[in-house]
């Protein structure tokens, strides 16, 4: 029988993290302990389990993806951090405790960021080569290294950026959604998918699959940032409409919103449906979106 989490995956996660954690020595004790505060606090690990349950998908131990599915919550944490400084969200509140940059300064705050996502390369190509041969390997780094930058999660956050405020179209709203968050949950579940040795057609199912999910993931997001409370959600809710972001609720209201996020997440079911593959703990987690409070 599986739960609505796949809570055993979760928890492979976060013993995996505090093995996979680079050490520094005492001269970086600061920079350390600013990524370790921000990694280390009470995140869901929502792309990392769904790395791992990818790579199952497909009937792969999902351990086989397990330094990669770390790596993205590296990746993952960084932009949490660059997402709440003053000049971007300046958000005071993370994972239930104060943001990187309100702890530890704005300078520090940046550069644990960076030094998180160069780290999940670092952990790539580190631990993952240990288990995954070179053309495999290489085909992953390039799907993190592509969901990341302009054409993935950057270009998303800069489209936001430059929109807050203007009454942007539908597409635009899309596009942002997608990329700046879509775009990492994508390449988590085709990491999971490729380590896990998925044929074409399993690429394929899982990778629609995950497009939908991303959407939904975002739509309740903003959902939550109007309807939630500081407490359950460990950060500031108001967020959006304090930064003047378009959202799915500021667009079409909390109750269409609602129901757009659950026919993404029937379409995310949906697309399963096209490959043979253990689908039960892929649809778990699609429910788990769509019901998500925190
Ligand atoms: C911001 C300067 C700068 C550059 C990088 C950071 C960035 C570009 C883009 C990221 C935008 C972003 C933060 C997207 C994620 C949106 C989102 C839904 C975050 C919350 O994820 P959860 O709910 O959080 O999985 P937990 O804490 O559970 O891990």
């Amino acid at each position: 029988m599986s739960t609505l989490y796949s809570e055993d995956l979760k928890e492979l996660v976060n013993d995996a993290l505090h093995v996979y954690f680079p050490k520094s020595s005492q001269r970086l004790k600061t920079i350390n302990d600013a990524m370790s505060y921000s990694l280390f606090s009470s995140g869901k690990r929502f792309r990392p389990v769904l790395v791992l349950l990818a790579a199952e998908a497909v009937g792969a131990d999902p351990k086989v993806a397990l330094p990669v599915a770390c790596a993205i919550e590296f990746i993952h944490t960084y932009s949490l951090i660059h997402d709440d400084l003053p000049t971007i969200d300046d958000d005071t509140l993370r994972r239930g405790s104060a943001t990187c940059h309100v702890k530890f300064g704005e300078n520090i705050a940046i550069m644990a960021g960076d030094a998180l996502f160069a780290e999940a390369f670092v952990l790539i190509l580190t631990e993952q080569a240990k288990l995954t041969d070179t053309q495999r390997l290489v085909r992953t780094l390039r799907e993190v290294a592509v969901a990341t930058g302009i054409d993935g999660m950057v270009g998303g956050q800069v489209v936001d950026i430059m929109s807050a405020g203007h009454d942007v179209d539908q597409s635009t709203l899309e596009y942002i959604h997608n990329h700046k968050t879509g775009s990492l949950i994508v390449a988590s579940a085709r990491c999971g998918a490729i380590l896990g040795g998925a044929d074409e057609a399993q690429l394929e199912a899982i990778t629609s699959y995950a497009g939908h999910l991303g959407l939904t993931f975002q739509i309740i997001d903003d959902i939550l940032d109007i309807v939630g409370t500081d407490s359950t959600l460990g950060k500031n809710v108001g967020s959006d409409i304090n930064n003047q972001k378009i959202t799915f609720p500021g667009r079409l209201g909390v109750n269409r919103s609602k129901e757009i996020a659950e026919s993404t997440a029937k379409l995310a079911e949906e697309a399963l449906g096209g490959a043979e593959m253990y689908r039960d703990r892929l649809n778990d987690m699609s429910n788990f979106v769509l019901g998500r409070k925190s």
